[in-house]
């Protein structure tokens, strides 16, 4: 059985972009490994956040976890500052880490866009990431496209820290779907769908009520052109929603060229409405059940104690192989 880590941080509006790139992975991998599935709350204080939001946040992750599929009698679900061992092992990483590679991180340079100096802990934001995954001795971290650097970062100090100290961790690897890896915001294709983009329109959340969908999908960017094909860089925004129908409805892209042959995208729209309405209607009937339930408390409780456990002997072995305390 191998090891499945990933996480995602309680800042509100778990969009369709978080749930096809990440979230159905973590569902899929359940099966055949051990799962952990963290709230990774301690990320999301890189920006300030309102203490009682933050709170209700993380509840409502939970609770999204579990109306999408997440059985947490097979997978640990926990929030991050619940378990010690991130923030500690998160500094035995950062001492062997370098600025440089750092700097190179595109999520970095995009967030802090325009600004001189930037929140510490922002900078070193994957570092906390890396701590994450090789404190379980992950295998494999399902993520979305907008990862695949810090992955490699997490790698390169495993490694690093392999090659300089005993074997220490596990190198693990990132796992990315062909078709949601990458949703695009609906008002503008060519950047990612977020959850902190201004425009509520630009991503359809979980939570969304069907007037919102339908309002939301109806007036995405697409092009004059008018034709259904799918073409990331000539046709970008008609490509984004064609993608979003795949995943929900199953077909491959060639078969929703074909069904939509001739039609137009007024027409197309409607149908997305639907399966998207369709996909999402049972997860907000779930999610209604749980969010409230005082199981769920009990729940993120449980998950903590048996990540916890799992925490404290790669902490052990890691002190052991710097020398670290006594
Ligand atoms: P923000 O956009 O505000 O920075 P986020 O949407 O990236 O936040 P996270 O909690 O950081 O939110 O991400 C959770 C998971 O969702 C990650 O695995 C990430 O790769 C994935 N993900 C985020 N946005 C998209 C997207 N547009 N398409 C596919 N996967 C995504
Ligand atoms: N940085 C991730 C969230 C995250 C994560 C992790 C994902 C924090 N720690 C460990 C996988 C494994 C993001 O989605 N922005």
């Amino acid at each position: 059985m191998k090891r499945v880590f990933s996480g995602v941080q309680p800042t509100g509006n778990i969009h369709i972009g978080n749930y096809l790139g990440a979230l159905k992975q973590f569902v899929e991998l359940q099966k055949e490994n051990q799962c952990i599935y963290c709230i990774v709350d301690m990320h999301s204080i890189t920006f300030p956040q309102d203490p009682k939001q933050l709170k209700k946040n993380i509840l409502d992750v939970a609770a999204l976890y579990m109306a999408v599929g997440i059985d947490t009698k097979k997978s640990i679900v926990f929030v991050q500052s619940d378990v010690p061992g991130h923030a500690e092992l998160a500094w035995i990483l950062a001492c062997n880490s370098y600025t440089g590679e750092l700097s190179r991180m595109t999520q970095f340079k995009q967030k802090n866009k325009g600004r001189e100096s930037a929140p510490t802990g922002l900078f070193t934001y994957p570092i906390l990431m890396a701590a994450d995954i090789l404190l379980y001795d992950t295998d494999i971290v399902p993520v979305g496209n907008d990862q695949k650097q810090h992955i490699e970062l997490c790698r390169d100090i495993a490694i690093r820290i392999n090659n300089r100290y005993k074997n220490t961790f596990v190198v693990p690897d990132g796992r990315f779907l062909k078709a949601g890896a990458r949703i695009m915001a609906l008002d503008d294709p060519l950047s990612k769908m977020s959850k902190s983009a201004e425009n509520i329109h630009s991503r359809i959340s979980l939570l969304d009520e069907e007037t919102k969908i339908k309002k939301s999908i109806m007036r995405a960017t697409t092009d004059s052109e008018g034709s259904i094909k799918f073409d990331m860089k000539e046709k970008p925004g008609i490509s984004n929603l064609m993608n979003i129908y795949s995943v929900f409805s199953g077909m491959e892209i060639c078969e929703v060229e074909k069904t939509f042959e001739g039609k137009g995208y007024g027409d197309f729209k409607k149908e997305l409405v639907q399966v998207t309405k369709e996909s999402l209607t049972p997860i907000k009937e779930k999610y209604e059940e749980i969010r409230h339930s005082k199981e769920l408390l009990d729940i993120l409780k449980d998950g903590a104690e048996r990540a916890n456990t799992i925490s404290e002997k790669t902490i052990k072995r890691v002190k052991e192989n710097f020398g670290l305390g006594l």
